[in-house]
C-alpha cells in the first residue's frame, strides 16, 4: 500500500513538469483493495484492469521502474513506451491489459479464464473494474458467459461511489446495491469495506479458493474512495459534485493509516520498522524515477512492431 502511496503522490508532485505527457488516474485512498488483491493473487494468476491500474499492476507484482517509465512514454516502459499510464500490460506478471474503455477488459479477463479453463492450468483470471463498469452493457454479457461456463474468473469491484464526477445516486434506482444485482446473474456477490486490507484480504483468499476448487466465478465489491481528482494530479473538492466533509469522513479510515494503528497497537510493528520502511519505499521510488528519466524514447520506426505476437497452442478438449 504505501508503495502505491508514494509513487503516486510523486508522480502527482512532479506531474506539472510537464514530462508525463499522458493522462493519469491516481488510486490515492484506495490502495487498501489493489495490495491486498495483489497478495492474495499467485504470481501466475492473471489480471486485467481499466483506467486507474497503477495500484492494480504494482499489487500484481508489477515493477515501478517500467511503470514509471511507461508512464514517461520511454522504451523501458512496461508497454515499451506505447501506451502510457491507461494502457499498463506486463505478461511478465500475469497482468493481461488495462485500457482506457470503461468495461473494456471485462470481457477480456473472462475470455482469459476460458483459456485457463480449457488449458486446465488451475490458474484464475482477476478482473478489476469500478463501480461504472457494472452500468456497461458488456460487462452483463461478460458475467453472464462466465457463469453459464463456470469460469475460473473473480470480479473485484472498487466502487467508490463516483463515475467522473457522477455520484451512484444520479445513475442507478435509490437503494440498489451493485452485488446484490450483479448476484442476479446467478454467482455468488458478496460486499466488503475496501479500506480494511486485512478484510480485503480474508474476502479475496476465500474466494480463490473456491474459484480454484471449481466453483465458478465470483463478484467481490468493495467501498472505497479516490483523494483526488477523476483524471489529473489535483484535489477537485471545490468543484462541487462532492463535498469537503464527505472526503474528510473517508479521509479519517483510510487504509494505509488503519492497518498501521492495527500492527503499532498489537506490537507487530514498532515505529522504527514503519520509518525504515517509509525510507526505503522512497528510496526505490526515487530510484525509479530516475530510471523512466534517464531511459531513451521508443524508436519512431518501430512504431507499427507487433508486440506480442507469440502464437498460443490450446488443447481445447475437444470443445
Ligand atoms: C465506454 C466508456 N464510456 C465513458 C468513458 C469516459 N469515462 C472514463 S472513466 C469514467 C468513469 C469510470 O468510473 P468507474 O468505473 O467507477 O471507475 P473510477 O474512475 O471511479 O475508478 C468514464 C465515464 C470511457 N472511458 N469509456
Ligand atoms: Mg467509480
Amino acid at each position: 500500500m504505501k508503495r502505491i502511496r508514494f509513487v503516486e503522490e510523486e508522480i502527482a508532485r512532479r506531474y506539472d513538469e510537464n514530462k508525463m505527457r499522458c493522462p493519469i488516474h491516481l488510486c490515492v485512498g484506495q490502495e487498501g483493495v489493489a495490495a491486498a488483491v495483489g497478495l492474495a493473487l499467485r504470481p501466475d494468476d492473471l489480471a486485467v484492469s481499466g483506467h486507474r491500474a497503477h495500484g492494480h499492476y504494482l499489487g500484481k507484482g508489477g515493477s515501478l521502474s517500467a511503470m514509471l517509465a511507461e508512464i514517461y512514454g520511454k522504451a523501458t516502459g512496461c508497454a515499451r513506451g506505447r501506451g502510457g499510464s491507461m494502457h499498463l500490460v506486463d505478461e511478465s506478471v500475469g497482468f493481461m491489459g488495462s485500457t482506457a474503455i470503461v468495461a473494456g477488459t471485462v470481457p477480456v479477463g473472462v475470455g482469459l479464464a476460458y483459456g485457463i479453463k480449457l488449458k486446465r492450468t488451475h490458474q484464475v483470471s482477476c478482473v478489476f473494474l469500478g463501480d461504472a463498469a457494472t452500468e456497461a452493457g458488456v460487462f452483463f454479457e461478460s458475467v453472464n458467459f462466465a457463469v453459464l461456463k463456470r469460469l475460473p474468473v473473480i470480479f473485484i469491484c472498487e466502487n467508490n461511489l463516483y463515475s467522473v464526477c457522477s455520484p451512484l445516486r444520479v445513475r442507478q434506482p435509490e437503494g440498489r446495491r451493485i452485488h446484490e444485482m450483479v448476484g442476479a446473474l446467478g454467482l455468488p456477490a458478496t460486499a466488503g469495506d475496501g479500506n480494511d486490507a486485512l478484510e480485503v484480504l480474508d474476502r479475496v483468499t476465500e474466494a480463490l479458493a473456491a474459484i480454484r476448487a471449481g466453483g465458478g466465478p465470483r463478484f467481490l465489491e468493495f467501498s472505497t474512495y479516490r483523494w483526488r481528482e477523476h483524471c489529473g494530479p489535483s484535489y477537485d473538492n471545490d468543484t462541487g459534485y462532492r463535498s469537503e466533509a464527505e472526503f474528510l469522513e473517508w479521509k479519517a479510515r483510510e487504509p494505509i493509516g488503519a492497518l498501521a494503528s492495527l500492527l503499532l497497537s498489537r506490537g507487530d510493528l514498532s515505529g522504527e520498522q514503519i520509518r525504515q520502511m517509509d525510507a526505503e519505499i522512497a528510496r526505490e521510488v526515487n530510484a525509479a524515477f530516475a530510471f523512466a528519466e534517464s531511459s531513451p524514447y521508443p524508436d519512431p520506426a518501430s512504431a507499427y512492431a507487433l508486440l506480442y505476437a507469440e502464437p498460443v497452442s490450446v488443447d481445447d478438449g475437444g470443445h
